[in-house]
């Protein structure tokens, strides 16, 4: 089996749920550097994998494959990053759904304008701030009781859900204390460093 390559920003929250799957589960990789800012990713060579223009994107055996979720259920089928209950597998893509649609459009849009395009709030969609910590207040309302997203073991939920939520100080939010919590929980498990 060919190796698995990596194209990747690091400063992208979606791209470091890839690496973190595979550093956690033991898996080699080789990482390009991806950068968006620079245009990498609107290159012919680039587009002819992913053609949508973004990172992150996987090659494994000459096939691509993109989309942050998908790649991480790839890599970690079978293993204990999936729960083995059905039910509880459906939950923790109920999470990652809504990491999706409703958390990462907001969290990581806000951050990235913010901190990466450098505009003044001013310039920055009004709406992004409350739907923000509208969407943190449903993980705080969540881990009031738990600690961690679906059951009582570390699955792609958290690991999704943690990527730019660990980063939502660089868009403006203040994490409530749940959610703090289970962000510095959680990047221990990981072994990943503090970001905020
Ligand atoms: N839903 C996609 C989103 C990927 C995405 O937005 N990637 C950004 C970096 S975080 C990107 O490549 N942006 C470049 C662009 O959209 O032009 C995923 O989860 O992988």
């Amino acid at each position: 089996m060919s190796e698995l390559t990596i194209y990747g920003d690091s400063i992208s929250g979606n791209c470091l749920k890839v690496k973190i799957v595979c550093d956690r589960l033991h898996i080699p990789y080789r990482w390009i550097e991806t950068s968006v800012l620079k245009g990498e990713t609107r290159t012919a060579e680039f587009l002819a994998m992913n053609p949508a223009g973004q990172v992150p994107v996987i090659m494994k055996d000459g096939r691509a494959l993109a989309q942050s979720n998908a790649i991480m259920l790839y890599l970690a089928d079978g293993s204990e990053l999936i729960p083995a209950d059905a039910f509880e597998r459906a939950q923790m893509m109920q999470w990652l759904f809504w990491e999706q649609y409703s958390h990462e459009t907001v969290i990581a849009v806000r951050r990235f304008h913010k901190t990466y395009l450098k505009k003044p709030d001013s310039e920055i969609d009004p709406g992004l701030l409350p739907r923000g910590e509208k969407v943190l207040a449903v993980m705080d309302g969540h881990l009031a009781t738990r600690t961690h997203f679906v059951g009582t073991h570390l699955s792609l939920a958290d690991i999704g859900l943690v990527a730019y939520t660990r980063f939502a100080h660089e868009g403006g939010f203040t994490l409530p204390s749940h959610v703090a919590q289970w962000v510095r929980r959680t990047e221990d498990a990981l072994k990943i460093s503090h970001a905020a």
